[in-house]
């Protein structure tokens, strides 16, 4: 019976997900009542907050240490976005965190990975790794 009505919930929220994926306003996220992924994993090494709304990010650069973890705490303010960085496997939707670490020296192209509207493509952002 537990089961059942787990499956029932993750369809309902997982609607909602896809409801919200398309740039929708923010009120659409509480009223899906889904649990905040967000509880912060132990922070490992430095750490940037990138938090992605409709359609930029909190910051055009973001600045880590090369050959050190990070660890990248992502929230989704407004609408439903997500984080890649390039070059690496690394990806984050609505919101959560992860850890990463970047030996090579550079700029790395922070995108939105969920089509999430008519600015998608503007949502860009910089990693520099020094
Ligand atoms: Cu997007």
């Amino acid at each position: 019976m537990t089961k059942k009505w787990g499956l029932l919930v993750s369809a309902v929220a997982f609607s909602a997900m896809l409801l919200t994926a398309c740039g929708g306003e923010s009120k659409d996220q509480a009223a899906s009542g889904t649990p905040s992924a967000a509880a912060p994993a132990a922070t490992t090494g430095t750490a940037i907050n990138i938090e992605a709304s409709n359609w930029k990010f909190n910051q055009d650069t973001f600045e880590v240490k090369a050959g050190e973890e990070f660890t990248v705490n992502f929230k989704s303010a407004e609408g439903f976005h997500g984080i890649g960085i390039e070059g690496t496997d690394f990806e984050l939707q609505k919101e959560g965190s992860k850890t990463l670490k970047i030996d090579k020296a550079g700029e790395y192209t922070i995108f939105c990975n969920v089509i999430c509207g008519p600015d998608h493509g503007k949502m860009v952002a910089k990693l520099v790794v020094k």
